[in-house]
């Protein structure tokens, strides 16, 4: 646990008491504050309760004993409209923060001074493919003999973490919820892999889901900026932060070939490059890699390697690791195979562009759709859609989600123990039955990853 600084002897109020609010509450604890928590769930406050925290309705506190406010990321602190209990803090003046700010403000302690080795943080953030990128930057650095602990919108919560040693390294996944409230947020290397729309109702639409990304980058941030450059958003942050072409203060890193006197990390036909100052350093075939398939999960290798690279690791070791990276549960996991027919568990696709983006990895697909639907319909599926042999729908709105699919042929399912059923009796070898919803799970399911379970609980019936 990483003890909160500078809160000693204050009252904390801690709102929601989930992963993030429960570790942010004990983090506060034994850095000295008497805290007050509150959960607007049943199971939240019993949780706590567990734990010996103390519990207090926060809609009728006297805000002027209150020196912070703690919120979880899933709470609303803004759009669509503030939670009430936020709206009064602020309305009192009472500083609103999260568990990533406080994070930031105590991890290093007087003993840093001494070690040979600074600990560094890596903080990584993007519409998709944050996740794997995380998780292939820790499996790297760890195979490579480095001591790095993973937290952060992956499923861990920061305050979790165990203090930084000698060249300790913390790599973060961090989500817009997480960065837009965050009232210190410093990396030393920050990650930004792409952007297509997510969330926008939590950040009042386009513009305001980047600004919450592009925090992580505030002037005077990151050594190391590693930015995706195929959206015009990256492209605009990696102008802002260099001073000239050949500055490599920022890697570019890209699906499609990059040239100039920078530092460029790209990924074509399979293969990574590296090339920097006008020359080519390395070059990896990806195209086996069974954790990494497809060009989505090409451009996470390019983020995680030029990580990797921005640390001191040298090309052929990061190679070796990535050959041996299993890849992570419900991202294009390989979850069975029968009479030639491969089940694949996409389940955090919970937008239109993951799913595009898993649509495109695989020939001839049986794909199951649907869920609760984000802002936008599926115009985004893009040249995806024709890889669609046909499509399967699940959620509560199966049938108004299927009108949006056009000429693709579609049964509406449902359930997903019917479209798994109905997709395997249909598939024929050499096709993948694809669990890739392009929706969040919500309408039918706690999470994304219950969704997987239950996508992998069907297919090991229809395979038994
Ligand atoms: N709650 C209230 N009032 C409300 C809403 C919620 O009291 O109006 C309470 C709930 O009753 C519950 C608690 O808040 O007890 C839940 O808080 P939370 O939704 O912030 O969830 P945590 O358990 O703290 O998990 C969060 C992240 N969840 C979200 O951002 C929604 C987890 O990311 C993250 O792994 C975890 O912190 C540790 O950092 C999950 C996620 O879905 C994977 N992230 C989104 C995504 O990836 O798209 C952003």
């Amino acid at each position: 646990m990483i003890p909160v600084q500078g809160v000693k002897g204050k009252r904390v109020a801690v709102l929601g008491l989930g992963r993030t609010g429960l570790s942010a509450a004990r983090a506060l604890v034994a850095g000295g504050a008497e805290v007050l928590c509150w959960d607007d769930g049943a199971a939240g406050r019993a949780a706590a309760d567990v734990e010996d925290l103390p519990i207090e309705d926060l809609s009728k506190t006297d805000w002027s004993e209150i020196s912070l406010l703690v919120v979880s990321p899933g709470i609303p602190h803004l759009y669509p409209k503030p939670h009430p209990i936020i709206a009064a803090g602020m309305a009192a003046g009472v500083p609103v923060d999260n568990d990533i700010g406080l994070f930031f403000r105590s991890l290093a302690t007087p003993e840093w001074d001494r070690m040979e080795r600074p600990p560094r943080v890596v903080a990584v953030t993007g519409s998709n493919g944050k996740s794997t990128t995380s998780a292939l930057i820790h499996h790297t650095l760890t195979e490579a003999g480095r001591p790095s602990q993973l937290a952060g919108n992956i499923g861990r919560g920061v305050l979790d973490l165990d203090p930084l040693g000698d060249g300790g390294i913390v790599v973060l996944e961090l989500s817009s919820y997480q960065t837009e409230l965050a009232r210190a947020l410093t990396p030393d290397i920050a990650v930004f892999t792409n952007l297509s729309p997510d969330h926008l109702d939590r950040h009042g639409g386009m513009g305001g889901y980047f600004a919450a990304k592009r925090r992580l980058f505030a002037e005077g941030g990151p050594d190391r900026a590693i930015i995706g450059v195929d959206e015009p958003e990256g492209l605009f942050l990696t102008n802002q932060l260099t001073e000239a072409a050949n500055d490599d203060r920022v890697i570019r890193i890209s699906n499609a070939k990059l040239s100039g006197p920078g530092w460029n990390v790209f990924a074509r036909k399979g293969f990574l490059a590296e090339w920097r100052k006008g020359r080519q350093v390395a070059n990896i075939d990806l195209r086996q890699i069974p954790g990494l398939p497809g060009a989505h999960n090409h451009q996470n290798a390019c983020a995680a390697y030029a990580v990797c690279r921005a640390l001191g690791l040298a090309p052929r070791e990061i190679e070796a690791a990535f050959a041996r990276f299993e890849g992570l549960p419900h991202r294009s996991q390989i979850v069975g195979e029968k009479d030639g027919v491969r089940f694949v568990n996409d389940s955090k696709a919970t937008n239109v562009d993951a799913a595009a983006k898993a649509l495109s990895a695989f020939p001839r697909i049986r794909w199951i759709c649907g869920g609760l639907a984000k802002e936008g319909g599926l115009d985004g599926l893009g040249a995806g859609l024709q890889n669609v042999v046909k499509a399967y729908v699940i959620g509560r709105e199966a049938q108004a989600f299927a009108l949006d699919l056009g000429d693709t042929s579609y049964a509406v399912c449902t359930t997903m123990e019917d479209a798994v059923a109905q997709a395997a009796a249909e598939a024929e070898a050499g096709e993948t039955v694809l669990l890739a919803p392009a929706a969040a799970s919500f309408d039918q399911y706690d999470s994304f990853e219950k969704r997987g379970e239950d996508f992998c609980l069907q297919v090991s019936k229809v395979i038994a």
